[in-house]
């Protein structure tokens, strides 16, 4: 029996973390409320008739919950009710807004609703606790492509707000921007149209961005290319830019996911719906899973629909889904709301048939074969690859924890025209792909004072960090998590040794932004105890994720670990479970 960190643990099972025995998955089992598998598997009898009542109804352009479902509704609800959040952007009521002082807007209720709610359905999220009065920006960029224009353009926004304005990559390959101040927002928002972006219905009870392939397109080994899929559900999801008012009354928010390749880079078993490539009689299509999601009460694994869609039905089935959980997902409690709990609720079956009636042909086909090869090893990106197109490459870069600031975002800018074709890709662990880069241009590209920076080359235990914003910005937040899982990660390089990739998740809350539970060792942001029980910012250690065909979420296995005491705790679990070694 091992102590560390003032928690006692089970002696060690086995020495493959990748493969663990249910006694090892956890060692120290602590009560958790948390579910780490779909419930959704036991069918419960169907519903009554009457449940499959539409809950909204179309007025005046928009969807509204029907006066009869009003009893009991949670307090965002209530502020959907009271002003519709998409007329900021569709009627143009930002112009108005953003011409108000700011302490004006903030001294009424209404006026708070609007700057720290409202403003979400146009990917504005204002850091009223750790930067008051600037908000947040984040894009739909779909499967993770920009380019050049794009990124110039967001550093030129940024750079105007000197110290307050940064950017990051997110875990669903994007990009978010900080520092912006109201009063710009009319411009911005033009600006971005200008070069092809969009921050519509990005926050709040709306879809988020569409992920897919970061290597599609260009990989050798690609089952199907998902930029042109994940594209199409984007033109249909923000209406090509305009806005689609059909759904941004979600009662939660709702993500979706195109796989691609046999890695499954995009995480279908954590989307609210994944497309995952499969025939049926010899037609290439997908397989449906639906309802996988996190959340700070509990976590499910998606699970399959039984069903089975031809390419061109992958969009009159995303809106089929998302109708369905319009119509007839909850609106209460809102740690019950998100769309696994509506199946749970109906069963799948029940569900699915209500799907079905939505499909423009009234029918979905029953799950087809599935093309995913479960023995395939995950590829890493890092690096020069070849592409699927002769004398092409692409060159995959570390951003430690995603982080970037103006300077580089404009060397990044002029790195992709100068070697490659201008296109910038992002991946969900926050780093960075430059595609088309031809061969003879490599060495060149190597030389290049960024690449020192945002390494093709990252140390084995950085390559795999990934860290959610915490308590610089986010309000949130519990815990620091960017520059803190930087520093431990740094540690550990300097004292242990490695013989495989460990991916540690870092997490400043229970809303697992970062997706500790897929993680190897993942971290969670709580106040622990010090050795004077004096309460401090800490971390609930979580063990075991999966990713990847073999998919599995990891659980807590060491509870309330105060951030300054990580060191000894996390090298011990990189012993016990990882094969890892200290350094003489
Ligand atoms: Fe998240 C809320 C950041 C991916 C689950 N998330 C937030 C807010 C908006 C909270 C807030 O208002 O401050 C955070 C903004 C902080 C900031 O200033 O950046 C925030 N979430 C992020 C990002 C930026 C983390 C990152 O560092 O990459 C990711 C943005 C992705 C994007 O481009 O859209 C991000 N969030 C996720 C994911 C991962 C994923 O989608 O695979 C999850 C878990 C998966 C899921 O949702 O099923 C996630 N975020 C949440 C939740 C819990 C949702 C729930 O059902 O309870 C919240 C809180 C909420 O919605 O009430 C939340
Ligand atoms: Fe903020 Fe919590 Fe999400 Fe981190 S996990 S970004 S702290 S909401």
């Amino acid at each position: 029996t091992h102590f560390i960190g003032g928690t006692r643990l089970q002696p060690k099972l086995n020495q493959d973390a990748r493969k663990p025995t249910k006694s090892e998955n956890c060692i120290v089992r602590v009560s958790m409320e948390r579910e780490v598998k779909a419930k959704a598997a036991v069918s419960p009898p169907a519903v009554a008739a009457d449940r499959l009542t539409p809950r909204v109804q179309e007025r005046d352009g928009y969807y509204v919950l029907k006066e009869e479902f009003r009893q009991g509704i949670n307090p965002q609800e209530k502020i959907k009710l009271g002003k519709e959040p998409m007329k900021f952007f569709i009627e143009n009521e930002i112009e108005e807004l953003a011409k108000t002082p700011f302490a004006e807007l903030d001294s009424s209720k209404p006026g708070k609703d609007d700057i720290d709610v409202r403003l979400k359905w146009l990917g504005l999220f204002h850091r009223r606790k750790h930067q008051y009065g600037r908000f947040m920006m984040r894009f739909k960029l779909p499967n993770g492509i920009t380019n050049s224009t794009q990124t110039r353009f967001l550093a030129e926004t940024i750079s105007k707000y000197g110290k307050e304005g940064c950017a990051d990559l997110t875990t669903r390959q994007n990009w978010q921007i900080r520092g912006i101040m109201l009063e710009d927002v009319p411009s911005l928002l033009k600006g971005l149209e200008s070069v092809g972006l969009s921050s519509l219905q990005s926050g709040m009870d709306n879809v988020r961005n569409a992920v897919g392939n970061p290597l599609a397109g260009i990989d050798p080994d690609e089952i199907v290319d998902t930029i042109p899929i994940c594209q199409a559900l984007n033109d249909y999801i923000i209406n090509r830019g305009k806005g689609n008012t059909e759904i941004t009354n979600l009662p939660r928010k709702w993500n979706v996911c195109v796989v691609g390749t046999h890695d499954l880079f995009e995480h279908p078993h954590i989307n609210d719906l994944a497309y995952v490539p499969a025939t049926k009689n010899g037609v290439f299509g997908f397989n449906i899973l639906v309802g996988g999601f996190f959340s700070s009460k509990r976590c499910a694994e998606a699970i399959p629909m039984d069903a089975w869609v031809p390419t061109d039905d992958v969009v009159p089935l995303c809106k089929a889904i998302l109708e369905t959980y319009r119509d007839l997902g909850t609106r209460g409690n809102r740690q019950k709301t998100r769309m696994m709990w509506l199946i749970d609720e109906m069963g799948v079956e029940e569900f699915r048939a209500e799907v079905e009636r939505r499909m423009p042909s009234g029918t979905i086909r029953r799950a087809g074969q599935d093309l995913i090869d479960p023995s395939w090893k995950r590829r890493s990106f890092f690096g020069v690859n070849p592409q699927k197109q002769a004398g092409l490459n692409y060159v995959g870069l570390h951003v430690p924890v995603g982080r970037l600031h103006a300077p580089e975002m404009f060397e990044l800018a002029r790195i992709a025209d100068e070697y490659g074709n201008g296109e910038i890709r992002i991946t969900v662990e926050q780093n960075l792909i430059l595609p088309n880069i031809p061969t003879e241009k490599i060495d060149k590209l190597m030389q290049e004072p960024l690449l020192q920076k945002y390494s093709p080359n990252p140390t084995p235990l950085l390559a795999n960090l990934v860290a959610c914003t915490g308590s610089q910005f986010c309000g949130q937040a519990i815990a620091e998590t960017k520059a803190l899982s930087l520093q431990l990660t740094q540690q550990l390089e300097d004292t242990m040794e490695t013989t495989r990739p460990i991916r540690l998740h870092f997490t400043g809350c229970p809303n697992t932004c970062a997706q500790i539970q897929v993680a190897d060792i993942g971290f969670m942001g709580t106040m622990a105890r010090d050795e004077n029980r004096k309460p401090v910012e800490g971390f609930d250690i979580y063990l075991g994720g999966r990713i990847g065909s073999d998919s599995h979420l990891g659980e807590l296995v060491v509870p309330g670990v105060p951030a300054t005491k990580l060191l000894p705790v996390v090298q011990e679990l990189m012993i016990q479970h990882f094969g890892a070694k200290r350094k003489p």
